[in-house]
């Protein structure tokens, strides 16, 4: 489903769990950090900001008091945004602590559809476990809690776990599926032209989409799924540069990249309440 004509969801997803300071000095990880950068985001035109929890070292954590504590800081800071949590977490975490931002009641979470496996790195061989029981159960408690989840798609084979919730009248439509396209992991697909279009067409019905690239992809791809009718995510978690060998500056001035863009097209960034009401996402 294509969003309204002339209007793009832009979500900055602020720090992720991979990328830290020493890549890129300019990643958000401790909460004020993270509410300076969602305010400039959302000044700079973003609805959404897409948040991972870092402890005092930078690691990602998954506790409930870490996470009210970013909540109390991005809304203190920035009344209007839509806060999304993440429950893909980090490599360190358990599946019990990936749920617990839950708790913190944000307006929406993200909800990844299947495992995956890093190929290299620090986290070779571990996977990234997303099996359909703990799916089901996740969608279930935010169903419950009303906490719209952005569901992680890193290929079609995702798809199966999306029909399944819809099946199983776990998800409340309209329905949000994000594109992940490019990410290292066994099992997901490069972020190009052809990927992005083959995620649209098998799109499950009253769904809108989202699309994530990675690292040089993120500009090129994303701005091809905003002509596409979709929304966008751009930010640091994806992407530490703003051109070729040179780092962005903060997450914003890649939110400000994607609205000089879509001004261009003729389109512009939903507000966060305009966003909401896209996609079913109750205020809070
Ligand atoms: N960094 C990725 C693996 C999540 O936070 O739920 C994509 C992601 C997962 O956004
Ligand atoms: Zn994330």
């Amino acid at each position: 489903m294509k969003l309204p004509k002339g209007k793009v969801i832009i979500t900055a997803s602020l720090n992720g769990a991979f990328v830290n300071k020493e890549m890129n000095p300019n990643v958000p990880e401790q909460p004020d950090e993270i509410a300076k950068a969602a305010k400039e985001c959302y000044d700079a035109g973003a609805s959404i900001v897409h948040i991972h929890a870092r402890d005092e070292k930078g690691r990602p954590t998954g506790t409930k008091e870490k996470f009210e504590e970013i909540l109390a800081a991005v809304r203190g800071n920035c009344k209007e945004i839509i806060i999304q949590f993440s429950t893909g977490g980090g490599a360190n975490l358990t599946i019990e602590e990936r749920v617990r931002c839950l708790d913190a009641k944000p307006e929406s979470a993200s909800l990844n559809m299947g495992t995956l496996m890093r190929q290299t790195g620090a986290f070779a061989g571990q996977p990234f476990s997303n099996m359909t029981e703990d799916i089901e159960a996740w969608a279930a408690k935010m169903k419950e809690l009303d906490i719209k989840p952005e569901m992680e798609c890193y290929s079609q084979s995702m798809y199966r776990d999306v029909h399944n919730l819809i099946k199983k009248d776990l998800l409340k439509p309209p329905y949000y599926v994000n594109f992940v396209l490019g990410m290292v992991y066994q099992g997901a697909l490069e972020a190009t032209p052809e990927t992005l279009y083959s995620m649209y067409q098998f799109l499950p019905e009253n769904c809108y989409f989202n699309c994530t690239a990675t690292s040089a992809a993120q500009l090129p791809v994303t701005t091809m799924a905003m002509i596409m009718g979709g929304a966008i995510r751009v930010g640091l978690e994806d992407n530490i540069y703003y051109s070729r060998g040179v780092l962005a500056k903060s997450n914003a001035q890649l939110v400000e990249r994607s609205v000089r863009i879509a001004s261009e097209l003729n389109s512009e960034p939903t507000t966060p309440d305009e966003a909401r009401e896209i996609l079913g996402i109750v205020r809070r």
